[in-house]
């Protein structure tokens, strides 16, 4: 380790403006910064000790579960298991709430996550992410829930862990977003960049494009409107890797947007798939601190009202110009 550099956990500690007391935020960053780690481990020895595919079960979600998906969970579980600060936790693959009354106290807190983002990508080796938030108990509220179902808005930090070729953690705490990279030698996150800033422009779009016909008629002529470019300084090229945290990180880095239009139902309603508790309330955060945006494509994702811990809402999400285009063109009516 060079002198100069810097550890996630000294850095949190140093980090100004944050909207939760760093001393908490210390404790809750390097808990999940040592499930990344154990997650990286996992996922690099995964196939050899023949821990992919399915377990058999169907999660709330009414989704197959992957056997590292349980195994992703339990992680959070048992690293949470004992301390203050936090006392719930939410999950993409619990249908409950976990409560850990014997932790809540004033100024305790919730996380919400997403364990294992991407696990499709899991038996070919591709980009996997971990997401989380952080959310303030209100006292007292014990096992009630009410005061979790808030606005993105109330979040005090959020992130993503990402397993690529490096592994990388992101967070912002309401002051600026900031970049580890896990130094495997060390055993660290280390600082890699602080201050991202996402550009207002980018040059590619993510899209699960084969399911163009089940849109609204908006998302698909903005689809249409940013592909029939044939200026090469203003045209697109189709990123896709199926994790949201890698395609969001991309974003991030190099400007772009992410999009997840609703799937529009029999009755005429637009149904979402990513959720908004654990996957686009965080990375709005992430998004809005550097610069960017993250809509629903009627509005901004950080001031919509959760009304069940597993709500799903369409995204479209990264640079600025282009979240605001998506809504200009009404993709979601
Ligand atoms: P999981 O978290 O259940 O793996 O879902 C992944 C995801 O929410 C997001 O990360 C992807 O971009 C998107 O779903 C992929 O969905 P499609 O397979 O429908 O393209």
């Amino acid at each position: 380790m060079d002198e100069h550099d810097v550890t996630l956990s000294r850095h949190v500690l140093i980090r100004e403006g944050t909207r939760a007391p760093v001393t908490d935020l210390a404790l809750i960053l390097e808990r999940i910064a040592l499930i990344g780690k154990l997650i990286a481990r996992q996922l690099a020895h995964a196939s050899i000790r023949d821990e992919l595919g399915y377990t058999g079960d169907t999660n709330v979600q009414g989704e197959k579960v992957k056997w590292l998906d349980e195994w992703t969970n339990q992680v959070f579980l048992k690293t949470f298991a004992h301390g203050f600060p936090v006392c719930s936790l939410v999950s993409e693959e619990m249908e409950e709430v976990h409560h850990r009354p014997e932790n809540c106290r004033e100024n305790s807190y919730a996380v919400l996550y997403d364990p294992l983002d991407g696990s499709s990508n899991t038996d070919v080796n591709g980009a996997l992410g971990t997401i989380f938030s952080i959310r303030r108990r209100a006292p007292g509220h014990g096992t009630k829930i009410d005061d979790i179902l808030h606005p993105g808005t109330e979040q005090v930090a959020a992130g993503y862990i990402l397993y690529g070729p490096a592994t990388q953690l992101v967070y912002t705490a309401g002051n600026g977003v900031d970049g580890f990279t896990l130094d495997l030698g060390l055993g660290e996150f280390v600082l890699w960049r602080e201050n991202l800033r996402m550009p207002r422009l980018g040059s590619t779009y993510a899209v699960n494009q084969g399911n163009l016909s089940k849109w609204h008629p908006g998302a698909r002529k903005f689809i249409e409107h940013i592909t029939s470019r044939k200026d090469k300084s203003t045209s697109y090229s189709l990123r896709y890797t199926g994790a949201f945290v890698a395609d969001f990180h991309r974003c991030l880095l190099e400007g772009g947007l992410y999009l997840y239009p609703g799937e529009v139902t029999s009755e005429g309603k637009s149904k979402g798939k990513l959720r908004l508790m654990y996957e686009l309330a965080p990375l709005s955060f992430v998004a809005e601190q550097a610069r960017g945006k993250g809509s629903t494509g009627k509005g901004r994702i950080l001031e919509v009202n959760p009304s069940a811990i597993h709500e799903r809402q369409p995204v479209y999400i990264g640079s600025a110009l282009e979240v605001d285009l998506a809504e200009q063109m009404r993709v979601e009516g």
